[in-house]
């Protein structure tokens, strides 16, 4: 299910489902939001998140992605809540175990991997400290601008360390017990947000190849900063779960 870029303006006249994306980086939160609404085939326009144009902080009441607006509903930037618009959107196929427990653990792992304090924050964490370091990780003025943003501080780098490495082991040993049981997916017997999540997500540490996921050469270079610890602890399931998820249920190249 493809999507088609517009105009802010655009954006702001028209009706449906519009959402702001970050552009020229696959970011994470933004890819998943998209991979849901693919699943989904539930159609939208897409709005290059602007740094320049004052008008996208008050359509989309932030200016980072993403943010789904649909018709003059209020803006929702919260990964969970963009998730349960497309659920309302296209109940089916759900993203969501049908099994209330299951489901719980779903919405929990998922903070685990996109909420404060997650996976991707940690990760960006990391990113900014290498950056701020001269050790790869963001160039020095991005990752100056997302530290002020991002609540970065030095003192934090090291349980930021501990935090994507713990994280990254809670994952692949949870596919791990499912894969042994003869389940490719997170949870039961089919695909959830939680896999698309994990999918998405680890762009941060291994991302697509550029003949799929076109970005420019230091974007590339900061996603690809690994230090010991944390390439240890990429368990290659992980990958072979992302490339299987990009082959069965999401799209490419992507479009960013
Ligand atoms: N609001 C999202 C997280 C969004 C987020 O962290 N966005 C980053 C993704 S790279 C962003 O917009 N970065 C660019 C910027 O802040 O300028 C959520 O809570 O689910």
């Amino acid at each position: 299910m493809g999507f088609q870029y517009i105009s802010l303006d655009e954006a702001i006249e028209r009706a449906g489902l519009r959402m702001v994306v970050v552009g020229d980086i696959p970011s994470p939160w933004g890819e998943a939001a998209k991979g849901i609404l693919h699943i989904k085939r539930i159609g939208w326009a897409a709005v290059r998140l602007s740094y320049d144009d004052p008008r996208i902080k008050e359509w989309a009441g932030q200016r980072s992605g993403p943010v789904a607006i649909l018709d003059r509903e209020p803006p929702r930037s919260g990964w969970a809540d963009i998730l349960m618009l497309a659920e309302r959107l296209a109940p089916e196929p759900s993203l969501l175990p049908a099994d209330p427990g299951e489901r719980a653990l779903m919405f929990g792992l998922a903070h685990e991997i996109c909420g404060e304090g997650g996976l991707g924050w940690s990760r960006r964490l990391q990113l900014i400290d290498a950056g701020l370091r001269g050790e790869g990780g963001f160039p020095q003025p991005a990752a100056g601008y997302l530290a002020r943003k991002y609540g970065y501080r030095p003192e934090t780098a090291a349980s930021a360390d501990r935090r994507v490495a713990h994280l990254l082991r809670l994952l692949s040993g949870r596919l791990q017990r499912q894969l042994d049981a003869g389940r490719p997916y997170y949870l039961g017997d089919g695909v959830t947000a939680l896999d698309v999540y994990s999918a998405t997500f680890m762009a941060m540490f291994a991302p697509l190849s550029e003949d799929v996921c076109r970005m420019e050469r230091w974007n590339r270079r900061a996603l690809e900063t690994l230090d010991e610890a944390t390439s240890a602890a990429i368990d290659p399931i992980l990958i072979a779960h992302r490339d299987m998820m990009y082959e069965k249920h999401l799209e490419l190249p992507l479009a960013l």
